[in-house]
């Protein structure tokens, strides 16, 4: 841990970062606009039955047209830094070839606001919205995406890295292959553990090949990779709920980070599942834990898991168990004290130089007052209790550094639609409206209280 900060009295350094986090999907709507390809959550969204109601992100908070408002309102905030992310499609319309000057420029005219509002831009590569052409062409099971992706970040971190110094390769690489290409409830919504598991080894080597990119077109920049870890523990001391407990840490955790520190797959791991395999070719492995600056993780719940017969809807052959706990309207238990673990377990277990929560947040009611106000008290605790369980881990030797919420706006929550809200900032879906809800008034003041 670094010796030149001052712990503070919570724990948290003295230049420690307050921000949110977006995805551009998720927000941007415009998905027609200035050359902007067709990404696969524009095709997956619009298969019946993939998404609530039938909706998509054509629309979502409209942040391509109204991103000035959003910039007002971190402004507002006072966070340090605003995590969003780049849409390959805007940059490539097809995943590859000559960049869409249009979509360059949008990015950079975000860029300039957030800088001229005294905020730190802080990039995500790819948060989920592959172009639908590579697609077509397999995919993240496809080892040519890989290089597709390194390509389109070459591309980016020349025509950006000199704005945004912050970057983050990929966002939970998990959801992308697993819930992509196993079980089929994202996009692009296919069920082949086969492919899913040669999604995560190119997933990874993307991420590898865009250290290398980063390090090569914007040296002065710094860049990391957004995971949502989980160690979930068994629902019962039963031998199958322990073995449960383990193979789903696994898939959740060192699946990722052993490779990206340089300690390869885990067997334990691939011997549970002898039916996939991992793609791999000389240097991969090398490439993968390219040295990268810093570890993203996305916190939200911690679970229990046990044992479950091995088929179509458990493949891996465990599930989360029931619990009594408190929820969100995700259904997620609402466990603050598992932040703090899993941020000690991951900075005890692998040699990470600095973390940052790059996602932790709730989706809540949120029901409106005949005054309009939203007196979201359920949220506020649980950012309030989240935040305190980082701050002990922290000064308990943590190298944290920041601090991003889940999230500035309610937004597209993929397969929820936008029947799930996140935000600290509520979004009339039709006239575009953004009305703050009374934890972003609570934000303001804890990182006005910090310091960011
Ligand atoms: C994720 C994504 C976000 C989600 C958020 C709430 O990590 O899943 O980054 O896009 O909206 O996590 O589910």
């Amino acid at each position: 841990m670094r010796t030149d900060v001052r712990p503070r009295a919570d724990g948290l350094p003295e230049d420690f970062v307050w921000g949110c986090s977006t995805a551009a999907y998720q927000i941007e709507g415009s998905t027609g606009a200035d050359g902007r390809g067709t990404s696969i959550w524009d095709v997956f969204s619009r298969r019946p039955g993939a998404v609530l109601g039938g909706m998509n992100g054509d629309l979502a908070c409209d942040s391509y047209r109204r991103w000035k408002e959003d910039v007002a309102l971190l402004r507002e905030l006072g966070v340090g830094a605003y995590r969003f992310s780049i849409a390959w499609p805007r940059i490539q319309s097809g995943g590859s070839g000559s960049p869409n000057a249009a979509g360059l420029d949008y990015y950079r005219r975000l860029a300039d606001g957030l800088l001229e509002a005294g905020i730190e831009p802080a990039a995500t590569l790819y948060h989920w919205d592959l172009p639908q052409p590579l697609e077509d062409a397999g995919g993240w099971p496809e080892r040519d995406t890989a290089y597709r992706f390194a390509d389109y970040a070459g591309l980016v971190l020349r025509a950006l890295g000199d704005r945004i110094t912050t970057w983050f390769s990929l966002n939970e690489p998990w959801c992308s292959s697993h819930l992509g290409y196993a079980l089929g409830i994202h996009a692009p919504g296919r069920k082949d553990r086969g492919a899913a598991y040669r999604a995560v080894h190119h997933l990874l080597l993307a991420h590898g090949l865009a250290v290398r990119a980063c390090r090569s077109a914007a040296p002065g920049a710094r860049i990391g990779i957004v995971l949502n870890t989980a160690t979930p523990r068994p629902a019962t001391r039963r031998p199958e709920d322990r073995t449960a407990a383990s193979r789903a840490a696994d898939e959740r955790t060192a699946l990722w980070l052993d490779p990206l520190y340089g300690r390869g797959y885990p067997e334990r791991h691939l011997a549970a599942y002898p039916e996939v395999s991992m793609p791999i070719e000389d240097g991969d492995l090398a490439t993968i834990a390219e040295p990268m600056d810093f570890l993203g993780v996305n916190y939200y719940s911690e679970e229990a898991v046990e044992a479950a017969p091995v088929g179509p809807e458990h493949p891996e052959g465990f599930r989360v168990a029931q619990s009594w706990r408190e929820k969100t309207e995700m259904g997620w238990d609402i466990a603050p004290e598992g932040l703090g673990r899993q941020l000690e377990h991951i900075a005890s277990t692998w040699p990470v130089k600095a973390l940052y929560v790059t996602e932790n947040g709730g989706a809540f009611p949120d029901l409106a007052g005949p005054d309009g106000r939203v007196r979201d008290r359920d949220r506020i605790e649980y950012l309030r209790s989240h935040i305190a369980s980082m701050a002990g881990a922290a000064s308990r030797g943590v190298p944290v550094r920041g601090y991003f919420t889940w999230s500035l706006l309610d937004n597209f929550e993929w397969s929820h639609g936008y029947s799930k809200r996140f935000g600290l900032v509520a979004v009339d879906l039709v006239t575009g409206e953004r009305r703050p809800k009374d934890s972003f008034w609570f934000y303001r003041d804890l990182v006005a209280g910090f310091g960011s």
